[in-house]
């Protein structure tokens, strides 16, 4: 995909289509089924090449669930996977017309991306640590996080549970186990290494999980994070979520046209490539990773291939950078109609029922919404009180910023 440049004598990758070019990404030559799953836990990480150099998924175009990676879960199961991405994807489309009305400074949507967060975060254990990026925000609808409270988090405003010290996205969740998002991109991935070493140290039974983007994965954090999670068998599950883009570099840039997952075989790691616009591969191969992790196992290296639908945020335009219609043309095709499909094909929901769950959750948040802003909103105030600057930071305030704060408040 894409072609190499000659530049002087630097070889310098091209995204595949530009705008006005026709965009065909061919058919992918892996089917649901092609995969056997091999034991999590005895599996050496050189028998996982296949699994990283192909691809696996579970759904076919006809909605059909097929081979040994599908994870059968049950119609409630597949119900609230669904709920979660409607609920993703219309909270989404919220916060930018709040954006857009300047009532809140700056939004970025998980648009094409919503099983990635939703399906692995199901398939964890609810002590698990969660440690994603900007681009997984839908972990916290799994955790149970209260809509009012993200959506004042995103403005900024009094109820802000970090009181407007991050930007907008960058949600902190305590008691999800939803560690701060990081606005330097990639600081997350070895973060998350060494917090599963702890709990290993610990002996308890748990799991750490990070995500990190095809652009981030070119820092030298993911490399540390890879070799430290190798040499000290860390129980941690390392996603690089390969969306093609990252803003308007192409990921050729980061991969060198190569593939990110077998990236992790080198390291000595399990490395599986999944099908990330697909509910059940990615629940399936995440609780594949999770079970190697847990038994002592070790880390498993995944490359989550998917398709950024949307805008990198509000302040980017991509059609300077790519055809208008390209997320039309990704083979993986739109996460959430293709579960709606399979439940629709196993005689579990219907058209009407999905309208009906688009209306419910629309009004839940619209109801949301008009809750958070009473608490404020970027045009109207009001904010968090400028004292709160020195709050929440240092169990024990050092001198010099209790001098700065005295003198703030005039005492
Ligand atoms: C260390 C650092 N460098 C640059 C940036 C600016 N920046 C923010 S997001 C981004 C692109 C990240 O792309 P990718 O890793 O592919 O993630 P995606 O947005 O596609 O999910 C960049 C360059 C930053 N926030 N931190
Ligand atoms: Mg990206």
């Amino acid at each position: 995909m894409g072609s190499k440049e000659e530049s002087g004598k630097i070889s310098v990758p091209d995204a595949p289509f530009r705008p006005g070019d026709e965009v065909d990404f061919g058919s992918w030559p892996w089917k649901p089924g092609d995969h056997p799953m091999p034991d999590p836990i005895s599996t050496n990480y050189e028998e996982t090449e296949d699994l990283a150099k192909g691809l696996v998924r579970v759904l076919d175009d006809n909605g059909d669930a097929i081979g040994e990676w599908d994870p059968k879960l049950t119609p409630d199961e597949l119900r609230m996977g669904l709920e979660h991405m409607v609920r993703l994807r219309i909270f989404d489309d919220r916060m930018m017309k709040m954006q857009r009305t300047g009532l809140l400074s700056f939004y970025m949507r998980s648009f094409g991306e919503e099983a990635v967060a939703i399906a692995q975060t199901m398939a964890l254990n609810e002590n698990d640590w969660i440690f994603p990026t900007y681009r997984q925000p839908g972990a916290q609808f799994v955790r149970g996080r209260d809509m009012v409270s993200m959506i004042c988090h995103c403005i900024g405003n009094e109820e802000d549970n970090i009181k407007g010290r991050q930007m907008p996205v960058h949600y902190s969740y305590r008691d999800g186990r939803f560690i701060s998002v990081s606005s330097p991109v990639g600081t997350q991935f070895s973060q998350a290494v060494g917090v599963s070493l702890a709990s290993s140290y610990k002996g308890l039974d748990e799991v750490t999980i990070t995500w990190i983007g095809d652009g981030a994965s070119a820092e030298g954090d993911y490399h540390y994070a890879l070799n430290f999670a190798s040499v000290f068998c860390a129980p941690v599950i390392l996603n690089v979520v390969n969306n093609q883009w990252a803003i308007s570099t192409h990921a050729n840039f980061a991969s060198g046209m190569g593939n990110f997952s077998t990236r992790g075989l080198p390291y000595g790691l399990a490395s599986i490539r999944v099908d990330g616009n697909d509910f059940l591969a990615l629940y399936s191969v995440t609780k594949w990773a999770r079970e190697r992790a847990a038994s002592g196992s070790g880390a498993t290296h995944i490359e989550v291939l998917t398709y950024r639908a949307g805008a990198h945020s509000s302040s980017d335009d991509p059609s300077r950078y790519r055809p208008g219609d390209e997320h039309t043309k990704w083979p993986g095709g739109d996460p959430i109609y293709r579960l709606r499909d399979h439940l629709v094909k196993i005689g579990e929901w219907t058209e009407e029922k999905q309208t009906e769950l688009e209306e419910r959750i629309d009004s839940e948040v619209v109801e949301a919404y008009k809750e958070a802003v009473k608490y404020g909103d970027l045009a109207n105030g009001p904010y968090p009180s400028a004292e709160t600057i020195f709050t929440e930071v240092y169990e024990e305030v050092p001198w010099h910023l209790k001098e700065q704060r005295d003198e703030l408040m005039g005492e």
